[in-house]
C-alpha cells in the first residue's frame, strides 16, 4: 500500500550545495514528491517541531542548527515509505551509515546529518502537517 513520509534536507546539506544530489537519490529510489518547500525556520519553530526531543541533551544544539540556514521540507510517497526512506538515508551517525545511503555520502556528523526522515506513519503525518496544508499536497 502506498503511504507517506516526511523529510527535510538540513542546513548543512543545503549549504554544501547538495539539494540536487539528494533529490535525485530520492527520486531514483522511487519516491514521489507530494509537497515541497524551501524555507528558513526560526529557533522557536525548530523547538516546536522537535518537541519530542526537548529533554535530550542535544536539544539546544539541534534546534540551533536546524534554524541556522534554509532547509528543504517535503512529503514523499511510496509503498512502505517510512521504512524504505529510513533505509535510504542510513543511520543517524554517518560513521555507522551503510554505503550508498544519503547520510554516508553527505552527512558530516551525528548532529549535522544532511537529512531528516520520519520514524513512523503517525509522526510522518504530524510532521507533514507542521509544514504543509492540505492545499499544498498533490
Ligand atoms: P533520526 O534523525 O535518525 O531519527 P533521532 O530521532 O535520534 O535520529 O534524532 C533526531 C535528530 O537529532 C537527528 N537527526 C540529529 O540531527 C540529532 N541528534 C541525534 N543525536 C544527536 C547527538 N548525539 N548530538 C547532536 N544531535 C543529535
Amino acid at each position: 500500500m502506498s503511504n507517506r513520509t516526511f523529510t527535510m534536507i538540513k542546513p548543512d546539506a543545503v549549504k554544501a550545495g547538495n539539494i540536487g544530489n539528494i533529490l535525485q537519490m530520492i527520486n531514483a529510489a522511487g519516491f514521489r514528491i507530494v509537497a515541497m518547500k524551501y524555507l528558513h525556520i526560526t529557533k522557536q519553530q525548530a523547538e516546536k517541531f522537535y518537541e519530542v526531543h526537548k529533554e535530550r541533551g542535544f536539544f539546544g544544539e539541534l534546534t540551533e542548527f536546524m534554524s541556522s540556514g534554509p532547509i528543504v521540507a517535503a512529503i514523499l510517497e511510496k509503498d512502505n515509505a517510512v521504512a524504505d526512506f529510513r533505509k535510504l538515508i542510513g543511520a543517524t551517525n554517518p560513521a555507522q551509515a551503510e554505503e550508498g545511503t544519503i547520510r554516508k555520502k553527505y552527512a558530516t556528523s551525528v548532529g549535522e546529518n544532511a537529512v531528516h526522515g520520519s520514524d513512523s506513519d503517525e509522526n510522518a503525518a504530524i510532521e507533514g502537517s507542521f509544514y504543509f496544508s492540505g492545499l499544498e499536497q498533490f
